[in-house]
């Protein structure tokens, strides 16, 4: 029998701690939750050896009750995330415009977390579903907890809170059934749409390819609502927050995001982590687009209206500070699992304003951290509790309580001159936003126009973008059994671009055109195309952060991958490697080089670009593997840029002889390096767009 002694050491919170030792080895001890050390970690205490399991088991019984209880509900949207500690470094001093702490001087740095997730699927969905993004960030200031509760798309689909349930109600999964998942591919949602056509703008974006980006390192976060910035002297600057990614923006095509899906379903979690455990530690710059009550006024829709945004072009966004990503969370259960973010977490600085949906939203989040976390406490938990500055209250006790206040007074005011006291100059002051009228169930006639904005950022797009959004459209809606779904959405579509609703239509194999939609306002066809929603126009100019995927086989030439590897990672980007089997392939010098995937395991759909280096030893084994084939067409059909040496035989063998175009690069022609950094120097626009297939059109 194995035994043990006990020896007092300092915990980390310095006060004194038993650390149990084994005897044996030194290692730490295993204890029950009760802190005595168990003997036998793998037998339960039986009568006999044979025999039934004795009820006063209570290592097994702790064990297990505890096991049981492992789980906690998920959220009710966004279930699917990944987190990630982060730094803010202010680079605008705004104390004219707000007194928020994190924006009083330059170089002032803020602790954040950061939370991004898709919103429909449960949390064991895939990270590729076409979906929304939610970007959500807490700021630890120096004057409490800010949280920016954004998503990827600076639009909503609803305007008011109270449709919030039915919307998500109908995304989710079909509830006779439990299915779709992650799906907004089916009726219920689409039906749902059909009668809500204030959401056709952010259908709009929804069906872009914002919707499958390739990483969450490459996509833009905004907080949505307009909110108030206030000042020291209580005056009042209306604010649209937007995250800009130094990364540049980039989605993956459809077709790509259906086979990453099952190649690697956690794609986007593990870029991330491999992006901050490799020290490439992702930004993204806060810009604000601050405006007056005149401009307000004068702006053609609402500002209150959450279904708009107001052009760049009208309000450039001015970059404030930097966040940087610059740590992965050392437990996914504590921080990006327990993390709780609420849209009414605000600091003296930052106001509401009386936008309906963000209204309903401050009403929402709190009931959803109680029900997900089980206790009022739960701001007391390590991601939640405020870091930069402490928390003095007289809240006490509820479930999981620690750290009450010690001492005969629990109240306030008191005689005793014990305890916290308010700040009337420092504390949180509402803006004090003048209101009256009669209490009514109506939406203002201010919201009413829901098709110019879905019509301006259609025209906004690139031609290869306009077709992405038809394609989407028309698989969507191919899920959808019910034809009148169908008809009432391209009805919708006709108030805002004709083409598309007929390009739709035929698509579908519509014999015609149903009636355009009933609109509340006529769609303007005035208001100008914007450069800032494409993605095609603010895209990476460096292949920075992206990955080139090198499939090699025996005998392939090792100078040219090692100049390869050179001008990659100088580029700033990672060379990964895919060999026939996983254990790797010998180079023309006889050296093995290890693989990260097996053919099989690594299709070309993981990367952003690919190079296919051969020997004549593996030339004939590479081309006759299918998964080889496979991951050059799709490179190919994917409008990647392609490097290769010695691959004739797998063009052929992929059909693809003699279609090499100006985005393949033969690097074995000349050995100066030339051909090499002309390759990588081109796969910094990511795509060869020109190049029929998957990435111009799909069906
Ligand atoms: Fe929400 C979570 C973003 C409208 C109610 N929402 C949640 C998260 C994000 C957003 C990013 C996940 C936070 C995390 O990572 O933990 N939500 C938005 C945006 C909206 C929006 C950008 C519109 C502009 N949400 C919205 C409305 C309501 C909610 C109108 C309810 C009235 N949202 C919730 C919630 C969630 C949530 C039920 C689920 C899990 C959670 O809060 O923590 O309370």
């Amino acid at each position: 029998m194995k035994s043990s002694e006990t020896q007092l050491q300092n915990s980390t919170d310095g006060g004194p701690a038993e650390v149990h030792q084994t005897v044996e080895t030194g290692a730490e001890a295993l204890t029950t939750s009760q802190g005595v050390t168990i003997s036998d970690n793998q037998n339960s205490l039986t009568a006999g050896v044979r025999g039934p399991t004795l009820l006063e088991d209570f290592v097994l019984r702790d064990k297990i009750f505890h096991f049981d209880h492992e789980r906690i509900p998920e959220r009710v949207v966004h279930a699917r995330g990944f987190g990630a500690h982060g730094t803010f470094e202010c680079t605008r001093d705004l104390s004219d415009i707000t007194r928020a702490a994190p924006f009083q001087e330059v170089g002032k740095l803020t602790e954040t977390f950061v939370r991004f997730s898709t919103v429909a699927g449960n949390k064991g969905s895939f990270d590729l579903a076409r979906d929304v993004r939610g970007f959500a960030v807490k700021f630890y200031t120096d004057e409490g907890n800010w949280d920016l509760v954004g998503n990827n798309i600076p639009v909503f689909f609803i305007q008011d809170a109270m449709k919030f349930p039915d919307l998500v109600h109908a995304v989710k999964d079909e509830p006779d059934r439990g299915f779709p998942q992650a799906q907004s591919a089916h009726d219920n949602f689409w039906d749902y749409i059909s009668l809500t056509p204030e959401s056709m703008h952010m259908v709009m974006w929804q069906m872009s390819d914002r919707t499958i980006p390739r990483s969450f390192r490459t996509m833009e976060g905004f907080g949505v609502h307009t909110f108030r910035l206030i000042n020291a002297e209580g005056a009042s600057t209306f604010v649209k927050f937007h995250w800009k990614p130094r990364q540049g923006l980039q989605s993956v095509l459809w077709d790509e995001a259906v086979k990453i899906n099952g190649a690697d379903p956690d794609h986007h979690r593990r870029d991330l982590w491999e992006a901050l455990t490799t020290g490439d530690h992702p930004q993204w710059d806060l810009c604000l687009q601050m405006f007056d009550q005149d401009f307000a006024d004068s702006f053609d829709f609402d500002i209150l209206d959450p279904t708009k945004i107001i052009p760049e072009e009208l309000i450039p966004p001015e970059p404030v500070g930097t966040l940087t990503l610059d740590r992965a969370v050392d437990n996914f259960f504590e921080f990006t699992e327990q993390v709780a973010f609420c849209t009414q977490h605000v600091i003296p600085g930052i106001d509401f304003t009386e936008d309906p949906l963000l209204q309903g939203r401050n009403f929402s989040y709190l009931d959803t951290q109680l029900k997900r976390l089980g206790s009022p406490n739960f701001s007391q938990l390590e991601v939640n509790r405020p870091r930069g500055c402490p928390m003095h209250n007289f809240q006490q006790d509820g479930q999981m309580r620690k750290g009450n206040r010690r001492g005969r007074v629990n109240y306030e005011p008191n005689g005793f001159e014990e305890g916290p006291r308010e700040d009337p100059l420092k504390g949180y002051v509402s803006y004090a936003a003048p209101v009256e009228g009669a209490k009514v169930r109506i939406r203002a006639e201010s919201f009413a126009d829901h098709y110019s904005q879905a019509r301006q950022f259609y025209i906004s797009q690139t031609a290869v973008e306009q077709e992405h959004i038809r394609s989407a459209l028309a698989f969507e809606l191919g899920r959808c059994e019910q034809a009148r779904v169908r008809r009432a959405i391209v009805g919708h579509l006709r108030n805002i671009d004709e083409d598309l609703a007929q390009g739709l239509a035929d698509g579908l194999g519509m014999p015609e055109l149903p009636p355009p939609a009933t609109a509340a306002r006529p769609t303007r066809q005035d208001l100008p195309a914007s450069d800032a929603l494409s993605i095609l126009k603010n895209g990476p100019e460096t292949f920075a952060g992206r990955v080139l995927g090198v499939l090699i086989a025996d005998g392939f030439d090792g100078t040219l991958l090692d100049r390869l590897t050179g001008a990659v990672t100088e580029a700033g980007g990672k060379v990964k490697l895919i060999a026939p089997r996983i254990y790797g392939a010998r180079d023309d010098r006889g050296d093995l080089c290890e693989a990260q995937f097996s053919v099989a395991g690594g299709p070309s759909v993981l990367f952003d670009a690919v190079a296919v280096l051969i020997g004549p030893e593996g030339e004939a084994a590479l081309a006759a593997m299918p998964q080889a084939q496979t991951f050059l067409r799709d490179a190919f059909a994917h409008g990647k840029f392609i490097g290769h040496a010695m691959a004739e035989k797998l063009f052929e063998a992929a059909g693809l002889q003699g279609k090499a175009d100006d985005g393949c690069f033969d690097l074995g022609l000349v050995d100066d390096g030339e051909t090499v950094d002309a390759f990588v120097s081109r796969c910094a626009r990511l795509r060869h767009w020109s190049r029929d297939g998957l990435a111009k059109a799909a069906p």
